[in-house]
């Protein structure tokens, strides 16, 4: 693989990736409270392999190990996120001593090893309690995350490079309350309509909060965006990939960044359109230091209800999620292009394949030349003006993929589940000498 990539300046953010229920295991020890994906994940049905997170990678009992892996990679910094249900097993009043110190071993542990702590607060995993009285669908959970965000940044926030509030809000809202294949299951267009406003609305109120408490951090948000290309030339399939925009994109941006939401998404939500009160939208544009992007794909979109993904003749991943690259400098530029955005990092960028080991290792050269690929693509966005600050890889290694279970490998570290060996993929190989050889420029 040629790197042509290159003038990448030398405080580059480069990191690999994770979420605490997707490594940690651990899911009942010392004192966790459970988190609506134990709870989903018990569901007939649910997870691909109905398998769960129990044990998952056994991050919690191997943490020191898999930081050391990842100081050997030569990265710079590492994503993770916090079990909320972990460090609060209510999701209000008390905490639980334990599970900060857990999360005070890997933030001292990244520091001892010069790496970046990237923390998220909300990766999914609100706990069960608090689903107990509706979730994100009350608005009361907004001020139980502003508590749960003040307590983490007391905690650490002073050792912390940046705190993003959500994971990909949309993910939350349309997978997990309108389509219901992720946690918490509902299906219902106008609870993730209001969810997805309460999400918002929480990442606001817990900027203002932050910012008044004091905080060294850089403060942001998470959010899964992709181009909406129209499936063909057609009037009806160009309006279905504005609409599709509009969804995905436009109602988490337009609020952020401009105070308002998308007057055709509102008008397409109709009935379903969420409860707004005075000085929502105001709270929601607290301005921020810095802009997660998780880009895996561009999305083709078709008025046709028949038509089926994947279909353009494109290669795709095991996700059946097609390979790119140029619609992530597409969409860095039109971010730049729409919004007036603070320094973008990508903070999830990668690929499931099926990998083979074979003599010990994993010759992945597809996850291998997408990682190169989507990298070029970052700097070809630099290069065309976008001010970007970072670049995380998804995922540091093998872990639970939601409702696909462990059939899906997204890792440049393989995980052995049965042995818990974890064994560096060509791919983790390759960054590593992509890295070496950026410092040495
Ligand atoms: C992201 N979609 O999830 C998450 O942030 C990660 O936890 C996850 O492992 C990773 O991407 C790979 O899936 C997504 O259907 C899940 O568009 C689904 C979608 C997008 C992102």
């Amino acid at each position: 693989m040629s790197n042509k990539t290159n003038n990448f300046p030398a405080d580059f953010v480069w990191g690999v990736a994770t979420s605490a229920f997707q490594i940690e295991g651990a899911s009942s020890a010392d004192g966790k409270g459970p988190s609506i994906w134990d709870s989903f994940c018990a569901k007939p049905g649910a997870i691909a392999d109905a398998s769960n997170g129990d044990n998952a990678c056994q991050h919690y009992q191997r943490w020191a190990e898999d930081l050391d892996m990842i100081a050997a990679l030569g990265v710079n910094a590492y994503r993770f996120s916090v079990s909320w249900p972990r460090v609060q097993p209510a999701g209000s009043g008390a905490w639980n001593a334990k599970g900060l110190d857990f999360y005070e071993r890997i933030v001292d542990g990244l520091l001892a090893r010069d790496l970046q702590p990237h923390l998220t607060l909300n990766h999914w995993d609100l706990p069960d309690a608090l689903q107990a009285t509706g979730g994100w669908a009350n608005r009361d959970t907004t001020q139980r995350f502003v508590d749960y965000a003040l307590g983490i940044n007391a905690r650490l926030g002073d050792r912390l490079a940046s705190i993003a509030t959500h994971n990909e809000p949309w993910v939350v809202a349309v997978l997990g309350h309108e389509a219901g294949i992720f946690a918490p299951g509902i299906k219902s267009r106008k609870t993730a309509a209001q969810v997805s406003h309460h999400l918002l609305l929480s990442h606001g109120l817990a900027l203002r909060a932050l910012r008044e408490q004091g905080v060294s951090a850089k403060l942001g948000i998470v959010l899964n965006l992709a181009p909406m290309h129209p499936a063909t030339d057609s009037a009806a399939d160009r309006a279905q990939a504005t609409l599709e925009d509009g969804r995905l994109l436009r109602w988490y941006l337009d609020p952020l960044f401009k105070g308002a939401y998308p007057a055709d998404v509102l008008a397409d939500l109709g009935d379903d359109a969420p409860q707004i009160e005075p000085g929502d939208l105001q709270s929601m544009t607290a301005p921020m230091d810095f802009l997660g992007v998780n880009y895996y794909s561009h999305s083709v979109v078709s008025a046709d209800k028949s038509y089926k993904a994947g279909s353009t003749g494109l290669p795709v991943t095991d996700m059946g999620w097609e390979v790119y690259p140029e619609g992530l400098t597409e969409l860095l530029l039109r971010l730049k292009r729409d919004y007036p955005v603070p320094p973008l990092f990508v903070t999830e960028n990668g690929g499931a394949f099926k990998d083979e080991m074979v003599d010990g290792q994993v010759h992945d050269s597809d996850r291998l030349d997408y990682l190169a690929r989507h990298i070029e693509a970052v700097a070809e966005a630099m290069r065309q003006g976008v001010n970007m600050g970072g670049y995380m890889v998804w995922s540091l290694m093998d872990n639970f993929e939601w409702a696909s279970g462990y059939e899906k490998r997204f890792g440049i570290v393989h995980v052995d589940y049965q042995t818990q060996q974890r064994t560096l993929k060509d791919s983790a190989l390759w960054y590593r000498d992509f890295l070496q050889a950026q410092k040495t420029l």
